[in-house]
């Protein structure tokens, strides 16, 4: 990105003023128009997969530290997907849109390695918190995880991940237990943000291996952008290192056996890994609770860069969404999510959680979600709610004219 127009300048230093005294929440950010993004945080749980022959890998080696070496390899050819995917595309990070509650973005990977499906579903609004389920039945991997967001600000915004993700293969009876990076806006005073990642994630498995990841990045320890060592040991043995991986989630890196002696057994190279772009329903055969069927309206004000259009679109789904809170609350029951379901005394945070540091009473996203089979294959996906009822009284609130949160 070229960084802010002569035109933008004033409504981004504007902005740049407000964050330095924000109170956390980042859906709460009243971000000027050219930094709006029409995507919905919900379609992010897609960047787990976009590689399905790497995420399938591991269902196919049978010695299980190799397996493991696998599942960090597959981690970490997620990273640039996640974190670097946007700015890449469209030169600057932009604000996503914040998920309804009960928002879905459901779509399948087709390629080499069958079929790998998705569901991500919007479990919380207050606080934001996105519940995504990744399958590739065919080869019996499945990744499930949630995760929040808590923002602070101090030289600019910095992010802590609330949540994780979990990694099984049924067949070898395996599951591994994924924390999640924090991460830090770069480039922010120039108008061109991107995202840079710190402090170290762990991965850790049933079958009794860790991986530690340390992230770094320019200005830091290593001094190039994007970087990151990590180790992959027997639990609670982290002298004993059996892999080392070292480079850049963004450009390639390299494996190595043990701490790093001789030269490397795998180099991963991101840029000669193409994704394999997800399906999604056409627009018409979509759920009204989808997300892109639910905010086609706003994707095309922004597009278009029109506010107007954006602040009226996005007050319509404001006011269904009261609506729905205010029915609930007369019922006296709570909004029933599709696909996920809290769960009490989680057992795969006991018994994998301690390791690494993981407890529920610190994972505050209003308790633990998991994918309900259940419920999901219970399901038809057919709205019994639409999304937009015909316009109320209550349709009046319009966020201030030119910028829309
Ligand atoms: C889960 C991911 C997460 C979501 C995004 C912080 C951020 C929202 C959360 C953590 C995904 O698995 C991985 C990647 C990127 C994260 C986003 C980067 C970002 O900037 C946004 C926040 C909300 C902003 O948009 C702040 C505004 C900023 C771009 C300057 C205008």
């Amino acid at each position: 990105g070229g960084g802010v127009s002569a035109q933008n300048k004033g409504s981004w230093s504007a902005f740049l003023k407000s964050i330095a005294s924000f109170s956390g929440d980042l859906s709460s950010l009243t971000a000027p128009p050219f930094i709006l993004s029409s995507t919905s945080l919900v379609e992010f749980s897609s960047y787990w997969a976009e590689h399905p022959s790497i995420f399938v890998a591991p269902a196919h080696e049978t010695d299980p530290k190799k397996r493991a070496l696998l599942v960090l390899k597959w981690f970490l050819s997620t990273l640039k997907q996640q974190y670097a995917s946007r700015s890449e595309k469209f030169g600057n990070e932009k604000k996503p849109l914040n998920p309804f509650l009960g928002e879905l973005f459901i779509g399948k990977w087709e390629d080499a390695a069958g079929t790998t499906e998705l569901v991500s579903e919007q479990v919380s609004h207050h606080p934001p918190v996105t519940a995504y389920h990744i399958q590739n039945k065919e080869h019996g991997v499945y990744l499930e995880g949630y995760n929040a967001q808590k923002a602070s600000f101090s030289t600019t915004i910095n992010v802590k991940q609330i949540g994780h993700a979990v990694f099984s293969i049924p067949a070898y009876n395996e599951t591994f237990l994924i924390t999640l990076p924090n991460l830090h806006i770069e480039g922010l005073v120039f108008g061109s943000p991107f995202v840079e990642l710190n402090d170290k994630t762990y991965i850790t498995s049933s079958s009794g291996y860790t991986a530690k990841i340390d992230y770094s990045g320019k200005g830091w320890l290593s001094g190039s952008k994007n970087s990151f060592v990590a180790t992959l040991y027997p639990t609670g043995k982290e002298r004993d290192t059996l892999y080392t991986v070292k480079g850049r989630w963004t450009k390639s890196f390299e494996i190595f056996e043990g701490s790093k002696k001789g030269s490397s057994i795998e180099v991963y190279d991101a840029e000669s890994n193409p994704i394999t772009p997800l399906k999604v329903a056409p627009l018409e055969e979509q759920d009204s609770m989808e997300s892109r069927r639910a905010w086609r309206s706003v994707a095309a004000g922004i597009g278009s860069g029109d506010m107007d259009v954006v602040g009226a679109e996005k007050a319509k789904i404001e006011v269904r969404q009261r609506e729905l809170r205010q029915k609930e609350r007369e019922e006296g029951r709570t909004w029933e999510r599709r696909y996920f379901s809290l769960s009490e005394n989680d057992k795969i945070l006991k018994e994998l959680g301690p390791p690494i540091g993981v407890t529920p009473e610190e994972d505050k996203t209003g308790g633990v979600w998991r994918y309900d089979e259940a419920k999901a294959s219970a399901l038809t996906l057919k709205s019994e709610t639409p999304l937009f009822l015909t316009p109320t009284s209550t349709m009046t609130k319009q966020t201030t004219k030119g910028s829309v949160q």
